[in-house]
């Protein structure tokens, strides 16, 4: 009896000397570093940054809690545990209740603010003890969420306290784009890039702010969509690509997933079927589309402008209805991008009729179109998009209609001229398109087009030289960093000297990453410790 009262006690006493050790653990206050959070790192580069030099400790005693009553607010808390835990191996818990260790909060909050003005709009406040991110929509939060991976630093401090801690400078972010319309377009039609390649890039997009992704579905090597009512588009003109591999296509179920990864990022996806020109493959496959005259064969070369399709054919328009209304259902965004460009072979005023009528088509199927910008000498509604790649003339006209204008110039946005004589991928028509002159210029006033004609940027990239995903990452980064910065940051807060300096300490994420950027020696690139074998945790 004695004896057992003595284990009870004793055993009290041990449970009671464990809790007062946690608590104790837990309790000493951390004596966080002096920090500068304007100072930080961040691209695209927030509109406002307010520091307060103090630190909030990231460690395993935080815990991540949303708004539940708005629709994404959860899933985003997720999706940044999810990235905290691959960069920190954390295991952030997002809306549990009653979990008496955690000490710190990162709070993801539905806010009615005004001030909060746009739909990416987002504040950011970091506390000593919490983390709060105020946005009206998901939207704008998930664009915040983004902000706050870049300011959560790859290494721990591991001196503070007795567990790791990963020290966020505190202080205010307000923050929202310059522009509403910042993408990246990917031609897999000259060369094929599978599902996870291009999800992949809609990761590395997503980190960057990036809200566009246009992918260029069909060319003259290659048809990559499946059709269901015209199925020789895929087993026919998805057949081939150039240099002769043997292509590939995605099936609606894949472009569906693309379509529903991409959106869980919130970016939005821009089919784009490139018309009358660029139409060998289609025309090989069903040949009554073809209006060349020509007996067509599949193309895996690189010329541009011989294919056309028959303009005055009633049943060419029954076919792109087709077409256009089954990518429709698949495509929840509001664009339809048509092509347009480089209709070499097709006669000026067929040219104009066909675009007049495939507008129609379009907006039938409740998207508004955009067409290269070749497209505004056609008589077409100023609800159209030209997207301005080369004739400064042909984006005046869109002006002067009252269209918008997608900012794309050659020579500067095109990601798929070499940087340099030395450059191992890419074309020249256009110029060389070093890391600098990629990033220095001014895209809101380009050529005197008011800015309020402006919906955004995008910087495409052509794929005739590059077939698979390091020869694209090759390409794209680092430019297409700096075009983030371009399309999200006002004016005022660009600098190149400032970006290059940032960027060049977004070498340890691009390595987490895996990506195979181009290591421009204009940048002077952070060595990073990390690999992707080397972090990649199963
Ligand atoms: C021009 S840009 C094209 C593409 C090529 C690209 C190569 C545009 C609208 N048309 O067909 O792939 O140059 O840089």
């Amino acid at each position: 009896m004695i004896k057992s009262i003595l284990i009870r006690i004793l055993s009290l006493l041990f449970i009671g000397l464990i809790f007062l050790a946690c608590q104790k653990e837990k309790k000493i206050p951390i004596k966080m570093p002096a920090t500068d959070l304007s100072g930080e790192n961040m691209i695209p580069k927030p509109l406002k940054i307010i520091p307060t030099n103090n630190g909030f400790a990231l460690d395993k005693y935080t815990a991540i809690y949303t708004s539940k009553e708005t629709t994404g607010f959860a899933e985003i808390g997720q999706f940044l545990a999810d990235k905290i835990k691959f960069k920190t191996n954390l295991e952030i818990p997002v809306n549990e209740e009653g979990i008496d260790s955690i000490e710190r909060v990162i709070y993801i909050n539905q806010s009615d603010s005004v001030a909060l003005n746009t739909p990416e709009s987002y504040q950011l406040y970091i506390n000593k003890d919490s983390v709060i991110l105020n946005s009206n929509t998901a939207e704008g939060a998930f664009r915040g969420i983004q902000t706050l991976r870049q300011l959560i630093p790859f290494n721990s401090n591991d001196t503070l306290a007795k567990h790791q801690i990963w020290v966020v400078p505190t202080g205010k972010i307000i923050d929202k784009p310059n522009f509403e319309y910042r993408g990246s377009m990917l031609d897999v039609a000259r060369h094929f890039f599978s599902v996870s390649d291009v999800k992949k890039y809609i990761d590395l997009l997503a980190y960057y702010k990036i809200n566009i992704l246009h992918l260029h579905l069909s060319d003259d090597q290659g048809w990559r969509i499946e059709i269901k009512s015209w199925p020789k588009l895929t087993t026919i003109g998805g057949s081939t690509e150039v240099g002769g591999a043997s292509g590939g296509f995605y099936t609606q179920k894949e472009y569906s997933e693309i379509v529903a990864y991409a959106a869980e990022r919130y970016i939005t996806i821009i089919p784009e079927i490139d018309m009358p020109g660029h139409t060998n493959a289609a025309s090989v496959s069903y040949p009554f589309l073809n209006g060349n005259g020509k007996k067509l064969k599949l193309y895996e070369g690189t010329r541009v402008g011989f294919s056309t399709f028959n303009t005055k054919k009633d049943t060419t328009y029954k076919f792109i209805d087709d077409v256009v209304n089954e990518i429709s259902a698949l495509t929840p965004g509001p664009y339809f991008h048509i092509g347009g460009d480089e209709s070499h072979v097709t006669k000026k005023a067929d040219y104009k009729y066909f675009v007049n009528r495939v507008e129609k088509i379009i907006r039938k199927h409740g998207k508004k179109m955009i067409g290269w910008d070749d497209i505004a000498v056609a008589d077409i509604d100023s609800t159209s998009i030209a997207q301005f790649w080369r004739s400064e003339k042909n984006a005046k006209k869109a002006v002067k209609k009252g269209m918008k204008v997608i900012i794309s110039i050659a020579q500067k946005a095109y990601l798929d001229m070499k940087y340099d004589s030395l450059s191992k991928h890419g074309l020249n028509w256009a110029g060389h398109i070093p890391v600098d002159t990629a990033y220095i210029w001014t895209p809101d006033n380009y050529i005197e087009i008011p800015k309020e004609s402006i919906l955004g940027i995008e910087a495409p990239l052509w794929s005739e030289t590059i077939s698979d995903i390091n020869e694209l990452e090759y390409l794209a980064f680092p430019r297409i960093i700096g075009y983030s910065e371009l399309s999200w940051s006002t004016e005022e807060n660009r600098n190149w000297d400032s970006y290059k300096k940032r960027l060049a300490n977004h070498a340890p994420f691009l390595d987490m990453m895996d990506v195979k950027y181009y290591p421009s020696t204009l940048i002077d690139w952070k060595k990073s410790k990390f690999t992707y074998s080397s972090i990649k945790k199963d």
